[in-house]
């Protein structure tokens, strides 16, 4: 059999679909047993125009920051003089660390680097229009103030402070909005909670420590929901996002329920596709990849980070370009989706300078160029995102999809965003146009200088200067009626 660690790997290394395969056992098992009686979620109740008034923020937002921040940063990847392979956040289970052991990390937390007012000033010189962080990981440890179980950053810690509470009330102070990642499923400290096995443990159950013993349901009435009750309740006007993962086969519909129960009592709230039991929730969440055509007729967020850990590891240091950053959020963009981008801070709370500098520059852009990316609509094209190829195949078998990087498009009601990664010479050529066009210029030309349109066909020609005015991507805005 596969193992997980092998799934896992394929799926970050070549960004394969992320199907957790317990969910889609879930699904096989019990999605005709919960026809009937479950608890039927917002999403399936409302309206349209509900839903649309529900999403309105985060559709326009399409940029958030992911901060994956806990305990595995002060190991940040190294365990025992080892360098542990795999995503610096999965330390414990990776290395299969004993829950006593991995709990004495916290007496040692104390990130009084943190700050909550740069954290938030830094996702918004990004151009960032939210926030989604790790209220609790799969490690079980919560960030936040918990009276629900006492692992948590203000009782067990000599920092003894509750960053959530100050990120709600820094993003309340500088208007952006908050949402809280929640393992609900995985929880590898608390008895009873999940854990995958990725291939190392070579155990009759996915747990290595005895102390991971218990029932499931347990847990979650015990643990996630009342944790889950706190983080809805506490922090004023956030969360607006609950972000679950790692859905397993304990996670039943009836369990389910109980959580989407809790859920419905916040209707406002947005939830991704990670719950389980079957629901299916606000949102997409490919990780690692942008899906080759989007979501149509779903909201989708790709989630990703700068290196190759979510959770910070001290000798990570294979960031992608600025130039891929830009062109992810473009092309997330252009097929109606959202880029949450992720940051780890280090166990001070400091954020690492690469992804501070990458931030900066991708804030730069947008500063002169977020016209064509908040509140788009995807293009009007579709092939200049690239094609699939007829020979080779991607690892479930299908043809892979080949990106190509001139352009891309979105669009708002009167105008036509072209995003130029390769500056044509003279003139940028299209072929069909579904709208006339009334105007051309360059969004980073700050007198909006019109540019010479020539009707060709059903396309048109427009003239362009010689130089690009950004070396990554220029837009040309076309005005249509
Ligand atoms: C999940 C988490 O496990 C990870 O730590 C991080 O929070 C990310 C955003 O979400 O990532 C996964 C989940 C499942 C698989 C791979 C990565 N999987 O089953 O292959």
């Amino acid at each position: 059999m596969r193992t997980y660690r092998n799934k896992i790997a394929v799926a970050l290394l070549s960004c394969a679909t992320y199907v957790s395969p317990s969910l889609a056992q879930v699904e096989g098992e019990h999605y005709d047993a919960i026809a009937k009686h479950r608890v039927a979620a917002i999403q399936e109740t409302e309206t349209a125009a509900q839903r649309d008034a529900r999403m309105a923020w985060w559709r326009d937002a399409r940029f958030g920051m992911f901060i994956h921040w806990g305990l595995y940063s002060i190991p940040a990847g190294t365990w025992d003089g080892k360098k542990i392979p795999f995503i610096g956040e999965w330390i414990m289970n990776s290395a299969s660390i004993p829950v006593a052991d991995y709990k004495a990390l916290a007496p040692q937390f104390n990130p009084t680097a943190f700050s909550a007012h740069d954290i938030v000033a830094l996702a918004k010189s990004a151009g960032m229009k939210y926030i989604v962080i790790t209220s609790k990981h799969h490690d079980g440890f919560a960030m936040f103030d918990s009276k629900a179980d006492p692992f948590n950053i203000v009782a067990a810690t000599p920092f003894h402070r509750d960053p959530i509470r100050e990120l709600a009330e820094e993003c309340k102070k500088q208007g952006i909005k908050l949402g809280f990642y929640y393992s609900q499923d995985q929880d590898w400290t608390a008895p009873g909670g999940a854990a995958y096995n990725t291939g190392k443990h070579d155990l009759p159950t996915n747990h290595w420590d005895s102390k991971q013993d218990g029932d499931f349901a347990n847990y979650l009435r015990t643990k996630a929901i009342p944790q889950l009750k706190e983080l809805l309740t506490n922090y004023g006007d956030f969360p607006v996002v609950i972000w679950f993962d790692t859905p397993t086969a304990d996670m039943t519909p009836e369990l389910a329920g109980e959580v989407v129960a809790l859920l419905n009592q916040h209707p406002k709230l947005i939830w991704n596709n990670r719950l389980g039991g079957g629901y299916k929730g606000d949102t997409e969440t490919p990780e690692q990849y942008i899906p080759a055509k989007g979501y149509p007729g779903r909201d989708w967020e790709a989630c990703m980070t700068m290196n190759d850990t979510w959770g910070y590891k001290s000798y990570d240091t294979n960031f992608k370009s600025t130039e891929t950053l830009l062109r992810n959020l473009i092309d997330i963009a252009s097929k109606g989706g959202n880029y949450l981008l992720n940051i780890g801070p280090d166990s001070k709370g400091n954020v690492p300078p690469a992804e501070i500098e990458r931030l900066h520059e991708v804030g730069k852009w947008l500063a002169v160029n977020g016209e064509a990316v908040y509140g788009t609509q995807p293009t009007l094209f579709g092939d200049e995102a690239g094609s699939f190829s007829t020979t080779e195949k991607d690892d479930q078998g299908k043809p892979k999809f080949i990106p190509a990087w001139n352009w891309r498009s979105t669009t708002t009601a009167h105008s036509i965003y072209i995003e130029l990664f390769t500056w044509p010479t003279g003139s940028f050529h299209i072929d069909k146009l579904p709208r006339t066009v009334t105007g051309a210029y360059l969004l980073a030309d700050k007198s909006k200088k019109p540019l010479k349109i020539t009707k060709s066909g059903d396309g048109v020609d427009i003239a362009l200067p010689g130089q690009a005015l950004d070396p990554i991507a220029s837009v040309l805005v076309l005005k249509t009626k």
